[in-house]
């Protein structure tokens, strides 16, 4: 007689084990066979995500944070948005992977191991401030199609790395270069290998800044692979598609890089504004550079009770591009009369600054707890909504929490 190929005994009980019962039939179970059970992917124990975030999208995976799970002055990785545009990379191989320079402003390419990234460059360690060009995009009217991010598309993390100038200066580029564009090891959903899922870049100025990063670690360890394991593009301050993840090539380019989502209306906004809903012609869109003023109350959570006569100490933080913040406000009032919080400066540019304030309410009811941020160029935050915009980008109104007294 012969024999089928059942699965074995010991396979059986680490099956078994990771379902949490006994498969009762498990000894005519085929060999190699996946239990339905384990085929579904629980993406908050693959990515090591807070249960509390919420999944947004699962081809591609695009998981936001909620405002309180942001409340760390230092973003940790179980409370770090996901952003995908593909599917993210299998089986990376640290010990093969290389970065090459390349493009029309070099004279001649070269390519670089991890190790000599990691060797032959100073390292530096900025906290860095990333925000999804999308965020806050699902509060525009009339909506605008993609992720519907809520408010908690942004991070900042510590990100150890080298300067990418240092490594352009390593190569020699030509006095014509005006931009960089990353090629990174991620799949384009329809599994087309010519097909690049996303392939964005910035202009000589940016990628020049002492904080632009090639980085290989997030808060003191490997950069999670989610996040771009094992090399990663890092300019804080600009959309975070800026920041490729599993970065391989970077082309120096005597042009405004054209690589797949650079063109169009893909993060551009239009140049002058536009009533809510008007066509705009792709001539009249321009890229997304530094991010506008924003803030956000991570303590406490929406929806709090607080005992009539109490003071509520609230904390958040504030972000600004490029710019620093110089003032932070609070109303209870819906924005009619705003108080001033007590606001750090940033551990480093392009940092996320931190905010506290001690809220006293006249007596019970509900209320709103709304905060504002200024930056440098005396700029703030709009109220409800900024512009509207084809694409839904760069929401930055005020956040808001709803408190009840009792
Ligand atoms: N290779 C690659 N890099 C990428 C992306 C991507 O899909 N592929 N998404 C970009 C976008 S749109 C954002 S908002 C950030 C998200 O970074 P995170 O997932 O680490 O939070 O990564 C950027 N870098
Ligand atoms: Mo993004």
């Amino acid at each position: 007689m012969k024999r089928r190929n059942f699965v074995t005994r010991t396979a059986l009980g680490s099956l078994s084990m990771l379902i949490g019962t006994d498969i009762v039939f498990g000894n005519t179970m085929p060999k190699d066979y996946n239990p339905l059970a384990l085929q579904d992917p629980d993406p908050f124990k693959m990515f090591n995500k807070d249960r509390g975030m919420e999944v947004l999208n699962d081809k591609p995976w695009n998981i936001e944070a909620k405002a309180h799970l942001l409340d760390d002055k230092i973003t940790p990785n179980t409370s770090m948005f996901l952003r995908n545009n593909g599917l993210i990379p299998e089986n990376i191989d640290a010990s093969t992977w290389t970065l090459t320079i390349d493009g029309e402003s070099v004279s001649k390419s070269k390519t670089y191991s991890l190790a000599d990234l990691k060797t032959k460059f100073p390292q530096y360690t900025y906290q860095l401030t990333l925000e999804c060009g999308g965020n806050g995009r699902s509060e525009f009217d009339p909506p605008a199609k993609g992720n519907q991010w809520t408010v908690g598309a942004v991070s900042c993390a510590n990100w150890t790395g080298i300067r990418l100038r240092d490594l352009l200066d390593d190569v020699g580029i030509n006095n014509d270069a005006v931009y960089i564009g990353y090629h990174a090891a991620d799949v384009h959903l329809s599994r087309d290998p010519k097909k690049e899922p996303i392939s964005r870049g910035a202009p000589m100025p940016k990628v020049m800044q002492d904080e632009t990063l090639i980085a290989f670690k997030m808060n003191g360890e490997d950069i999670p692979l989610a996040h771009g394991y094992p090399l990663r593009l890092v300019a804080g301050g600009w959309p975070a598609s800026v920041s490729g993840k599993w970065i391989n090539r970077i082309s120096v380019r005597n042009i405004i890089h054209d690589g797949t989502k650079m063109t169009g209306t893909a993060y551009r906004v239009p140049c002058n504004p536009v009533a809510p809903g008007e066509k705009v012609k792709d001539e009249d869109m321009c890229i997304i550079e530094s991010m506008p003023v924003k803030s956000l109350i991570t303590y406490p959570k929406t929806g709090a009770t607080i005992k009539d006569g109490k003071v509520l100490n609230i904390r958040g933080h504030a972000w600004a591009g490029e710019l620093e913040i110089l003032k932070m406000e609070y109303s209870i009032d819906f924005g009619a009369t705003w108080k001033t919080c007590n606001l750090e400066k940033p551990a480093n540019r392009l940092a996320w600054q931190h905010f506290t304030a001690e809220v006293s309410f006249p007596k019970k009811g509900y209320y709103e707890v709304w905060a504002k941020a200024t930056d440098s160029m005396g700029i703030s935050q709009p109220m409800l909504l900024p512009g509207w915009n084809p694409k839904g980008y760069l929401n930055n109104a005020c956040h808001r929490i709803a408190i009840k007294v009792v």
